[in-house]
């Protein structure tokens, strides 16, 4: 494809454990293209930067304090490496709450738009999820207008980002002993603007210079998140496009068409994206395609944008974070159609060797090379045409094609509302099995498996690891963001997937009619794991708050702010939280404690850095099981279930089908007959041994 082609860095297989990526890569290789995982070979981490010993928060420094003496080292100003590892730890956690508050404003601006007549194209799809806000806002809704309501429910969102006194509304939402123990601790957020500001200030040059403090201030300013800007983004989400339900559909590269107009939309947002759905249906837009010589619009989605999409409308996701190089280099996206957060800058001169044309869409985020088409939700439907019509316009302009025949089965949609629905219906939706199957040992204990890729470690590796072995071991698992494409993308999503859980689980997921990996959303859709961690903390039987609960969060690849915002908010929250990859804070062994011992003894909860697979699934265990003690539950003995439920069932008709190779089956079963996928390649649930067919290079 050029000229540099002979020095192509070769990628070795440690990159991703997914098939498509390693052929993808094997691709950029003899197109002689880098990718951020090429990249990431030639740029190591910087090793002061890393670990939190480099303070550069004024212009006497930057001061780094390394060498086996650093302990006792300080910078020019006198600060120390407590405080410096905890001023930019503080600092990331505010800019990951600013980009999710960011975002739950500008759903809240667009609800209000909408309430206001004033956003064609877009309408209150949720009556049930309105009232129910509204509900908690304290906002009355009897013989009043969903508009009307709508509105003061927007309204009231924004005050929660600047009003100058009181406190976060939906902090009430968390068990009464929490907000008790926030506002003992002086930890209740009074505003979301104004705890990232103020974080923002205390890590000035000067200012808090005792880490315990500045950590504290982050625990808070995180709150502001999770039940805050990420909560509201997730419930207005819910408003304005529906409440997701389980729906299925397909995950990975191979769901590109050869032979259709492409159109990828990356970013987080789902207002301009939920557009893009609605245009990639009209029949008007698929007759100029089909008169473009195309035979339709497939729309895929990629990041947490893709979440968003998949959730409600079923809209395949072409992959996670490190995956949207690897769309561009197939050669057969016509649009890539991006909003915010974790779009690589990579991607501008990328799109520029294919045909792919990017686009930009939101006025906080332009990207060299990209052509911006500005999306305003006043005028959201002629915007997405036009967006379309550009796509469909680039489709002559293709190339040489290369999609790897990839694309798993999976199950998403699942919401709180959801869950609570589906044990015990809609007059007696509760959360009672569940507990009830945790407090008989059926279900060990719950975990969440969120967050990122990160080319620093093999790609989707940490996550299906734990997914794989959580289950096998009845642990329930909940996902979101990029963890939940990574599960599906290696079949953990797929509906046959029962028969890797362990025996007990089995049996309540097969009983409930849930499968055992459950997607919730995107990452401001975590705020959905709270709410769900509450209900089962105040159903009763498993203490009273979440720090009781024999449940874990993880987030094996962690990359971004956003991220380190999420576990701070669990942690705070009263969750265990183990993140992978390294820890921003290792230089300093005071910061460290403080945010294990110190957080633990102090709100329940804490954040442990640990990169080692096996240690980090150990640890994981041994917390569940701990708390599982606590509570004095009966000790996890896998042994005693999988007698019950249908899969005894299953498994003898697949022996007796094992004996009978010539048996033919008739109908659909709604679990699998035999092991594997009905897909078209071969399949294991190994986690890393995925045995898939060669991909065809059409
Ligand atoms: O918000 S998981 S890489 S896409 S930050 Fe980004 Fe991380 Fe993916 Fe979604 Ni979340
Ligand atoms: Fe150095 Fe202090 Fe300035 Fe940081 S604030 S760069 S430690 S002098």
């Amino acid at each position: 494809m050029d000229d540099v082609k002979s020095e192509a860095p070769k990628v070795a297989a440690a990159k991703s454990i997914d098939p498509a990526a390693l052929e993808m890569l094997l691709h950029a290789d003899e197109c002689g293209i880098e990718t951020a995982f090429h990249r990431a070979d030639h740029m190591k981490p910087c090793p002061i930067g890393e670990t939190g010993a480099c303070c550069r928060i004024c212009s006497m420094g930057p001061c780094r304090l390394v060498g086996k003496d650093a302990e006792s080292k300080v910078g020019i100003c006198g600060a120390d490496l407590p405080t410096i590892a905890a001023r930019h730890f503080a600092r990331q956690v505010a800019g990951g709450v600013s980009a999710h508050s960011d975002h739950g404003r500008d759903m809240a601006m667009t609800l209000h738009a909408v309430a206001s007549g004033e956003a064609p194209g877009y309408k209150i799809k949720d009556e049930q999820k309105l009232a129910a806000v509204a509900g908690y806002m304290g906002i009355a809704t009897a013989g009043r207008e969903v508009n009307e309501i709508g509105l003061d429910v927007a309204n009231k969102a924004l005050e929660q980002f600047g009003q100058p006194f009181g406190e976060i509304i939906y902090t009430r939402r968390a068990t009464p002993k929490r907000q008790e123990l926030w506002k003992k601790l002086k930890l209740t957020p009074r505003a979301i603007d104004r705890e990232v500001a103020e974080v923002m200030h205390r890590t000035h040059e000067g200012v808090d210079l005792d880490a315990e403090n500045i950590l504290k201030s982050a625990l808070r300013c995180s709150l502001a998140d999770g039940w805050g800007g990420a909560m509201l983004s997730t419930d207005i989400s819910d408003i304005l496009f529906g409440t997701p339900s389980p729906l299925s559909s397909e995950v990975n590269l191979g769901v590109l068409k050869d032979d259709q107009v492409n159109v990828i939309v990356h970013g987080h947002e789902p207002t301009l994206s939920a557009m893009l759905v609605e245009a990639s249906r009209d029949p008007v837009l698929i007759a100029e395609a089909k008169a473009a010589g195309a035979e339709g619009i497939n729309l895929a989605g990629i990041c947490c944008t893709s979440n968003e999409i998949l959730m409600r409308y079923g809209i395949p996701a072409a992959g996670n974070f490190l995956h949207q190089e690897l769309a561009v280099l197939t050669g057969a996206v016509e649009a890539m159609v991006v909003d915010v957060q974790c779009i690589m800058q990579a991607l501008g001169p990328l799109a520029q060797r294919f045909h792919t044309q990017l686009i930009t869409t939101s006025p906080k985020a332009k990207i060299p090379g990209a052509v911006h088409v500005e999306f305003d939700e006043h005028r959201a439907p002629e915007t997405a045409a036009e967006i379309m019509r550009m796509a469909i316009a680039n489709y002559k302009n293709r190339g040489p094609i290369h999609i790897p025949d990839y694309h798993e089965p999976l199950i998403a949609g699942f919401s709180h509302e959801y869950l609570n629905y589906m044990q015990g219906g809609f007059h007696r939706g509760s959360f009672r099995p569940l507990n009830d199957a945790i407090i008989a040992g059926r279900i060990r204990g719950l975990a969440g498996v969120v967050g990122c890729n990160n080319v620093r470690v093999t790609q989707d590796e940490g996550i299906v690891e734990m997914i794989k072995n959580f289950i096998a071991r009845d642990v329930m698992v909940v996902v979101t963001g990029c963890a939940a494409t990574a599960g599906a993308k290696a079949g953990y999503l797929s509906p046959e997937i029962l028969d890797a859980a362990g025996p007990g689980l089995r049996e309540v997921m097969e009983a409930i009619g849930i499968p055992p990996v459950l997607h919730l959303g995107s990452c401001v859709d975590n705020s959905r794991i709270l709410t769900v961690l509450t209900q089962v903390a105040t159903e009763g039987g498993l203490g009273e708050d979440i720090d009781e609960l024999p449940a874990v969060g993880l987030c094996p690849e962690w990359m971004c702010e956003k991220a380190i915002a999420i576990g701070t908010y669990f942690a705070a929250s009263g969750a265990h939280v183990i993140f992978g990859v390294s820890s921003p804070v290792k230089a300093s062994s005071v910061a460290t404690r403080l945010m294990t011992k110190g957080w633990e003894e102090m709100v329940g909860g804490d954040l442990e850095f640990i990169p080692d697979w096996d240690e980090m699934l150990a640890r994981s265990l041994e917390l569940i099981d701990e708390k599982r003690a606590a509570l004095k539950l009966k000790p996890y003995d896998p042994s005693q279930f999988g007698d019950s439920g249908d899969s005894p069932y299953f498994a003898a008709i697949r022996d007796y089908l094992a004996s009978q190779d010539e048996i033919e089956t008739v109908g659909t079963p709604i679990y699998p007959l035999a092991e594997g996928h009905s897909h078209d390649h071969e399949h294991t649930h190994d986690g890393s041994g995925h045995t898939h067919a060669e991909g065809d290079d059409r």
